[in-house]
């Protein structure tokens, strides 16, 4: 059982056939550490003001800061990474969009215990979604080096496909190691979790994580990142916070407006446009 690492240049092909193979890999030093380095030194005093967790799998010696595209410039170019996009949307495959499910920069300090190992999915009130099909595409983005040692994720490669429900030890999972600038690619289904912090130094990490448009975001977008920062961000990255339509008729705003329009008006389109086509583009073999 081993996570499978990939080089920068492999594509998102690649990192899709994986995640259906084994339900995650790694894209080994896929920007500069001194990206990811200036993303932890913009959140810093954020981090500094965030609490710790109050429950046990929140972490109560781990601090989730979040709303990261109101408070990051950074955040907001590693959101729109280009092979991450074509990845997330190779995995979600079929959909007729997806979106940002949530921003976090998570950092477990020292004595920290393993996470309960999950999926994330989970958080759809533990709706039991067919095998193989993927809800969601999760990206973790090693700030600090991932070490076994200091509480680097914990994965159980091909576990995407068992049962849910499933209860696992630390002790069935692998520790997704890499190096500062790496990004872990996983999917919904997949049980992981973090690792325990075991070393005398923060493991700091980002969380950016996408979903089926059609589903509930976990970080609400529209209320974190307020409408006179909204306003000033590009189209392209405001679609993807949700400023759009979620399928044919999810999200639209009083007279059938795209949410666009509110920031942007003249941008969205008009309307829901037509019912045959969109039941066409839906009616393509879903995996
Ligand atoms: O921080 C990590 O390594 C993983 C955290 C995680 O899986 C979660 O909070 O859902
Ligand atoms: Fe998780």
């Amino acid at each position: 059982m081993r996570i499978e690492h990939l080089d920068r240049d492999s594509g998102a092909e690649a990192v899709v056939a994986l995640l259906a193979r084994d339900g995650c890999c790694v894209v080994d030093r896929l920007v500069p550490p001194a990206l990811l380095a200036g993303l932890a030194a913009e959140l810093e005093p954020w981090l500094a003001a965030t609490p710790p967790g109050i429950d046990g799998f929140s972490g109560r010696r781990t601090r989730r800061t979040g709303g990261l595209l109101a408070r990051s410039p950074i955040a907001r170019e590693l959101v729109q990474h280009p092979l991450v996009l074509a990845a997330v949307k190779g995995v979600l495959d079929g959909a007729t969009s997806f979106q940002l499910h949530l921003t976090q920069l998570i950092a477990i300090d020292p004595g920290e215990p393993c996470q309960a190992i999950h999926r994330d999915q989970w958080a759809f009130d533990f709706f039991p979604f067919p095998r193989g099909y993927e809800v969601q595409c999760n990206t973790l983005w090693a700030i600090d080096a991932f070490t076994a040692e200091n509480g680097a994720t914990r994965v159980i490669p091909g576990s995407h496909r068992q049962d849910d429900g499933l209860r696992f030890e630390e002790a069935d999972s692998v520790a997704a190691e890499m190096d500062p600038g790496s990004v872990l690619f996983y999917g919904g289904a997949i049980y992981h979790g973090a690792g325990a912090n075991r070393s005398a130094a923060t493991r700091r990490g980002l969380n950016l994580t996408y979903a089926r448009a059609w589903l509930r975001q976990e970080e609400n977008q529209y209320l974190s990142v307020p409408r006179e920062i909204a306003r000033e961000l590009p189209e392209p990255l405001l679609r993807l916070m949700g400023y759009a339509r979620g399928a044919y008729a999810l999200g639209y705003v009083d007279d059938l407006r795209d949410p666009l329009e509110v920031l942007r008006p003249g941008a969205g389109g008009a309307g829901l446009g037509d019912l045959a086509s969109a039941q066409e583009r839906a009616a393509r073999p879903r995996r």
